[in-house]
Formats: C-alpha cells, sequence, structure tokens
C-alpha cells in the first residue's frame, strides 16, 4: 500500500483546508494511506519535507500564497519553491508542488473547490502517479 505524508499549511486555512478535504478524497478513492503534517506557512513546507520524505512514497505539499503589499509573498514564494525542489532533487522522493500562488482571494476560491474545481484532489492524483513511477523505476534498477 502507498503511504504518502501531506503538509499542509496554516496560513490562509480556509483555502489549505479545502485543498486538504480534495487530497483526502483523492487518497481514500485509490486506497492510499496518509499522514498529515501542519506547518504555520508555505515557508516552513520544505523544512517538514527534508524530516519527513523518508518515511513515505511520496509527499504532498498544499500551501496558499496569496499576493499582498510587499514583497513578502515573493520571498514566501521563492522559498517554498526553491526549498520543494532542493529536497526532491536531493533526496530523490517525488514531493509535490501544491502551493496556490494566487492575485487575490477569488484565484485561490475558484482553485480549491471552486469553478477550477479543486487543486487539492488533482495535486494528490500527482502524488499517486509520482509514487508508483518512483517504485517502477526503482524496482527495475540493477
Ligand atoms: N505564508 C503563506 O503560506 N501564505 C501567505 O500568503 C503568506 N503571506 O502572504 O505572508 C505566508 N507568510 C508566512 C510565511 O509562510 C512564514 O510562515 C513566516 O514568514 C514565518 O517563517
Amino acid at each position: 500500500m502507498l503511504k504518502v505524508g501531506i503538509i499542509v499549511s496554516r496560513f490562509n486555512e480556509f483555502i489549505t483546508s479545502k485543498l486538504l478535504e480534495g487530497a483526502k478524497r483523492a487518497f481514500e478513492e485509490s486506497n492510499v494511506e496518509y499522514e498529515v503534517f501542519y506547518v504555520p506557512g508555505a515557508f516552513e513546507i520544505p523544512v517538514v519535507a527534508k524530516l519527513i520524505y523518508q518515511k513515505f512514497d511520496a509527499v504532498l505539499t498544499l500551501g496558499c500564497v496569496i499576493k499582498g503589499e510587499t514583497y513578502h509573498f515573493d520571498l514566501v514564494i521563492k522559498g517554498v519553491t526553491e526549498g520543494i525542489t532542493k529536497v526532491a532533487v536531493e533526496t530523490g522522493t517525488p514531493i509535490i508542488f501544491g502551493v496556490l500562488a494566487v492575485e487575490n482571494v477569488n484565484q485561490a476560491i475558484d482553485r480549491a473547490g471552486g469553478k477550477y474545481g479543486n487543486k487539492g484532489y488533482e495535486w494528490a492524483k500527482d502524488a499517486i502517479e509520482m509514487a508508483m513511477l518512483k517504485h517502477k523505476i526503482t524496482s527495475e534498477q540493477k
């Protein structure tokens, strides 16, 4: 049975809780086991990915960064994007980038169960696909 770690940011929880609902639905439909870890904001996601990756076939990260009036948005997005990429490439573990980066609240709502569906559900499917691909590749290696 596949096992996925889900890291969820509490910042903008009204959105990330919806992404989490979608992700849980996808994992339950596919009989994938999961464990949820909460972090304060998206910036904290990479370090937790590094702390947990060995326990899981894949890690799904869920966050929501909404553009504000200062540069903080850009710094958080840069930190989380680079951090997740680094952990994924260095560890060879699929770490799915489920962080919405949006201009405003409406764009986030549209993607968290609104008119563009639930990205959490889609990203969970990506986690399953990548976990299976990793198993296939590593079991074929001599
Ligand atoms: N964290 C988010 O997840 N989303 C945001 O939109 C956000 N903004 O805009 O500030 C945000 N900031 C907090 C950041 O992720 C860290 O938790 C904080 O800087 C402490 O390290």
